[in-house]
């Protein structure tokens, strides 16, 4: 019976631990712990007629397209990987539901505590049709881009139908995300802004993805390269390596870093991505690592002017049109 007792009693120590080790953590979630965050209004809870463009179950995310107040929306839901500092309250503030047991296999439910089960959502509010088309599942083609290609189907294509800038503009002079730039180097020709990324929630460093936002305004993509930008890019390169080792304790043999032909964004920036973290866009047919740029570059000042270029277009992309009304499809 005393057995019995101090079992009892040991029990009810380890819960009352539990449950103070619960609200201590409570207590210091969510603002304080992960950087300055703020409540908004929830835009979402009118968000009306919701269709899926397309999902993936293995990287746990969905994008939709739907109506808020009458405009158009496109909505994307993400899981976020669970993070190694988690695991502790994860384990002791979560209840567990049995599923099946058979032998020494258990499959359960876990239900964590709701800050540790945030659904990463970007909103873009209103969108194009371009952005509803973007998200959409296609079937895609890869296309053969000589220089004259660019010159007479892509170049007029994109002066006239490219995604906004504004975004990247509003970076550039701090009227958004300025409390975000993890670097900057404020040179008008040399000069970017590192940040990061729309897709990275920054919660760990598995996934890193920054991006190097250059002030030039002029350089629209890697067809516009030439060997003159050469300081410009070796400046992005090494500033932006140093910065992230400095901020992440990543060294520049863990980073991808890379620009994409075709980008969605017509002004030069560059990707910096955790190496063995599959970013979306990071596949051969559409990055182009910024050390083989500069080498191609160095050993011919009009590389990406002159040279071949290969890039995958969706079905519905405008682009893939003119290529097969110019006959080059
Ligand atoms: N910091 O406002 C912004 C912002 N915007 C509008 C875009 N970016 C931004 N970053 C900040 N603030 O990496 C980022 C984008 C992208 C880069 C532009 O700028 O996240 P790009 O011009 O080469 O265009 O790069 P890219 O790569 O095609 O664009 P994007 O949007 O990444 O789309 C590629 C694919 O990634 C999509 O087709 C989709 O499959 C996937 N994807 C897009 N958005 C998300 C998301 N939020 N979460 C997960 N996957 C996504």
């Amino acid at each position: 019976r005393e057995g019995a007792t101090n079992m009892a009693d040991a029990v009810e120590s380890v819960y009352r631990e539990k449950d103070e080790f619960c609200q201590e953590a409570k207590r210091s979630k969510p603002a304080d712990r992960d950087g300055p965050e703020s409540e908004s209004e929830n835009i979402l809870a009118g968000f009306k007629t919701p269709n899926v463009l397309s999902d993936s179950a293995r990287e746990k995310i969905i994008f939709i397209h739907g109506k808020i107040a009458d405009q158009d929306a496109v909505v994307i839901l993400e899981k976020t990987p669970i993070r190694e500092d988690t695991l502790p309250e994860l384990f002791s503030c979560s209840s567990l539901r049995l599923e099946t047991r058979n032998d020494i296999y258990g499959s359960y439910r876990l239900q964590a505590p709701p800050h540790l089960n945030e659904i990463k959502t970007t909103v873009i509010y209103p969108a194009t049709e371009k952005h509803v088309k973007k998200y959409q599942r296609q079937e895609n083609f890869l296309v053969e881009e000589t220089g004259e290609d660019y010159e007479s189907i892509t170049l007029p294509y994109i002066q006239q139908q490219s995604l906004s800038l504004q975004w990247v503009y509003n970076i550039l002079d701090k009227k958004a995300e300025a409390d975000r730039v993890v670097y900057e180097d404020p040179d008008p020709k040399l000069g970017f802004v590192l940040l990061p990324d729309l897709k990275w929630n920054q919660k760990q460093v598995d996934d890193l993805y920054l991006i190097a936002v250059a002030h030039q305004r002029d350089v629209r993509s890697l067809r516009d390269l030439t060997s003159e930008h050469l300081p410009l890019l070796q400046n992005i390169f090494q500033k932006g390596k140093e910065a992230i080792l400095q901020r992440y304790n990543l060294p520049s043999s863990k980073l991808r870093v890379y620009l994409h032909y075709q980008p969605s964004y017509y002004h030069l920036h560059v990707h910096f991505t955790k190496l063995g973290y599959e970013a979306p866009g990071c596949g051969v047919e559409r990055a182009h690592l910024l050390s083989d740029v500069i080498q191609n570059l160095q050993a011919n000042p009009q590389f990406y002017k002159t040279r071949t270029m290969y890039f995958p277009l969706r079905a519905d992309d405008g682009l893939l049109d003119r290529f097969r009304e110019a006959g080059r499809m």
